[in-house]
């Protein structure tokens, strides 16, 4: 396929409560979809869509909102237009002098891909080797005030059917919370917290007293360089360690794996550079018998969609956080809502991601459309 057109559709979407982790709380969802026109080798030209996952603010990862569209624009665009013939598999090469900036890869690997299935009237489910129509759908629950109130909260997603709760912790909203959770709600259910790098090693004997509340996982408890020192606090305590913003690659995913420093692995593509990668990450770890569960980054329909489908490959063993899209919005930008039931998603069959773009939507919640020049 030859690229044609590249536009960037930024938008602002209102989240229907405030959304709080260790690191920032947000109210609004803001990201960028890419729209790539390509060209087949028979002519047809097709249009492919791309979400762009990068946060506001450089909190989570190193990457940020505007800069990831700037480097879209200025060096990944380029790039294709001077390989010509390209195709999604090859797109992670192409882009290889870029160093870092994985979610702007992603989201022009997603747009490439999201073409070149639609003209193979492919679902990207097929086109992955998914093995089941639905995946379990989970929940994470922000920080709240009280443990009483994070006590009402998640009964809200339990009586709505999420098949897993996870729950973000920080110093001062963990342990007291965890407990008001599994004292309320019994140890049946599916439980496990995500600390987003709030503590450090020195925090061990702390982290331990999580033990007795029989979490499925911690994820990322400490910070996103220290491979080496969460393979010690695995030493430490008893609840199996899920690493989300260390793995960036399949290299560092292999790194971990061969140090014990993670039990299981949150893959989210957008992290690790691409929906590719983020298969490639599965096969290493399902390899080693490591699982993995599908990350989510609030994504809109698009992601949302995309994520389903990855996650119905055999190593997604634990529940993502792939939950409807209201958990997040009351209006979507496809003219579907990805929506949970019986504590699944279902898995789009439809070609591409298989989903479609609403443009009503899309103009509703614009804040600006940048067209790349190619
Ligand atoms: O750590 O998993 C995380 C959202 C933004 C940044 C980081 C994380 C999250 C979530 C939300 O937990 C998961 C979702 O999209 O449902
Ligand atoms: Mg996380």
């Amino acid at each position: 396929m030859k690229l044609l057109a590249a536009r960037l559709h930024h938008l602002e979407l209102p989240l229907v409560s405030p959304f709080t982790t260790s690191f920032m709380t947000q109210t609004h969802k803001r990201c960028f979809l890419v729209e790539m026109e390509l060209e087949t080798t028979d002519g047809t030209v097709v249009t492919g869509w791309g979400e762009n996952v990068a946060l506001d603010r450089p909190f989570y990862s190193p990457e940020h909102l505007d800069g990831s569209a700037e480097v879209v624009a200025r060096w990944l665009v380029p790039e294709l237009v001077a390989a010509g013939e390209i195709t999604a598999e090859t797109v992670h090469h192409h882009l290889r002098r870029v160093i870092g900036n994985p979610m702007a890869k992603a989201s022009v690997e997603m747009a490439v891909l999201d073409a070149q299935l639609r003209s193979e009237g492919k679902s990207f489910a097929s086109y992955l080797g998914a093995v089941s129509s639905a995946v379990p759908s989970g929940v994470s629950v922000g920080i709240q005030d009280s443990a009483a109130q994070t006590v009402r909260v998640v009964g809200g997603y339990i009586d709505e059917g999420y098949a897993r709760i996870k729950l973000k912790i920080q110093p001062g909203a963990d342990i007291e919370h965890v407990a008001a959770v599994r004292r309320e709600f019994g140890d049946e259910l599916l439980f496990q917290v995500d600390a987003n790098a709030a503590y450090t090693l020195v925090d061990a004997a702390h982290l331990r007293r999580l033990d007795e509340y029989g979490l499925l996982l911690i994820e990322q408890p400490l910070g996103e360089a220290d491979l080496r020192q969460h393979a010690e606090l695995a030493k430490q305590m008893s609840t199996p360690i899920c690493l989300d913003e260390s793995i960036d690659s399949a290299e560092t995913a292999a790194d971990a794996i061969s140090l014990g420093s993670a039990a299981v692995i949150n893959i989210k593509p957008g992290r690790v550079g691409g929906y590719l990668e983020a298969r490639r990450i599965h096969d290493i770890a399902r390899a080693h018998g490591i699982a993995v569960w599908c990350g989510g980054m609030l994504e809109t329909g698009i992601g949302r969609a995309a994520n389903a489908a990855l996650a119905a490959l055999p190593g997604f063993t634990l529940p993502g956080d792939i939950s409807g899209s209201d958990r997040f919005y009351a209006l979507d930008i496809t003219t579907e809502p990805i929506r949970m039931h019986d504590g699944v998603v279902d898995v789009p069959a439809g070609p591409g991601f298989g989903i479609e773009v609403d443009p009503d939507r899309v103009a509703e919640f614009r804040t600006a459309l940048v067209e790349i020049q190619l």
